[in-house]
């Protein structure tokens, strides 16, 4: 207990002592040096303590600012005409959890999303509309609700919308993540189109259909199957449903995969759908990694550290880090798709839960 890295934390220290210490940490300071001791109880905690809070954003609410910002600056001035998500407890920070990004981004009809590519691998996740499309490398898809899209780390991608109505999606990136680790690059394609080079659905119908070319070998960590298409994902829980095995906190739940290696579609961000039966009242729960939910159908409400927070379809909410929570769907079911950064924690080793009682 005296060695002499153990800071007097909850004693009364001397003021004489107090005072050495304080002239000897401005002399220190002045070699780039700091105490340890000083700071060691905020740097290493017994428990996930996270800055990001509980928050949850009503699509009814924000429509009309994204509509907005139609009119007052288009697609291609803007590079991404998006409203950024932002977690009240980091403002300005860009950020909806401590490493990742949501945003709800506007392409109007006609319009066009230059081509670029960067480090950052984004998700799109379509909350309103139909018929618009992202190119990846050369190859289009058309985008319809609840529509789960990738485009991958250093990938071009550009944004359209050939139909005849306003199209919304929510973008996930790992922007806070590449931006801690500091190695963000980002390439204008010289053109604002990428030139098509593989037709619409090559992709899924060479990866996502439970085969692969043969001895297929993938050129990069993201999953090749690039649209992971509602249609089909509702169609495998409304199956899975008839079997009644319901888990008590997530209902029915599935990840998204990387046919290639069974590992999360993307190398960065894991990313999920459940659903909920009428009547769910799900028990509560914690993990480490902080999660954000796009309502897909339905509505419901879910308890937050304690706070009820209510939700109907195209809301958002994040879940913070290691806060206790529990999803309830009294009235109908209800579809909830979710991502956040557990791909990354669990190759690290660090993901932990905990299966709670009811709050
Ligand atoms: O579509 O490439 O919301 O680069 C933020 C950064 C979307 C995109 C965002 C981006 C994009």
């Amino acid at each position: 207990m005296n060695s002499p890295l153990v800071a007097d934390s909850g004693r009364v220290v001397e003021p004489s002592v107090q005072q050495a210490r304080q002239a000897y940490y401005q002399r220190i300071g002045g070699s780039k040096l700091a105490p340890l001791w000083e700071v060691l109880s905020a740097l290493v905690i017994k428990e996930p303590k996270s800055a990001c809070q509980p928050a949850l954003w009503h699509y009814d609410d924000v429509r009309p600012y994204i509509m907005e910002a139609g009119a007052l600056i288009t697609a291609r001035e803007a590079e991404r005409r998006v409203l950024i998500l932002e977690n009240p407890g980091m403002p300005g920070q860009s950020r909806i959890t401590t490493s990742l990004y949501a945003g709800l981004q506007l392409i109007l009809p006609g319009e066009v999303a230059p081509s670029h590519r960067h480090a950052q691998s984004a998700l799109r996740f379509v909350v309103e509309g139909s018929g618009a499309y992202t190119a990846v490398d050369g190859e289009k898809t058309i985008m319809e609700e609840g529509d789960f899209v990738i485009t991958p780390s250093w990938t071009w991608h550009d944004h359209g919308n050939d139909s005849d109505k306003p199209m919304v999606w929510m973008d996930g990136l790992d922007i806070p993540l590449i931006q801690a680790l500091d190695c963000s690059f980002l390439e204008r394609y010289p053109e604002e189109m990428h030139p098509q080079t593989r037709p619409a659905g090559d992709a899924l119908a060479r990866y996502g259909n439970g085969l692969l070319p043969l001895d297929y070998e993938s050129p990069r960590l993201s999953s090749p199957v690039f649209n992971y298409p509602y249609r089909r994902t509702r169609e495998a829980l409304e199956t899975m449903r008839r079997s009644q095995e319901w888990d008590p906190i997530h209902g029915l739940k599935v990840q998204y995969v990387n046919p290639v290696t069974g590992d999360y579609a993307m190398p960065t961000i894991a990313t999920f759908m459940q659903l909920l039966p009428k009547g769910f009242d799900g028990d509560s729960y914690q993990s480490t990694d902080a999660t954000v939910f796009s309502i897909v159908e339905g509505e419901g409400y879910s308890m937050i550290g304690g706070q009820r927070y209510d939700w109907r379809k195209r809301d958002v909410f994040v879940v913070p880090s290691w806060v206790k929570h529990s999803h309830h769907a009294p009235n109908g079911d209800a579809v909830l798709f979710s991502y956040s950064d557990r791909a990354v924690q669990k190759k690290l080793g660090l993901w932990r839960e905990s299966r709670g009682n009811r709050q």
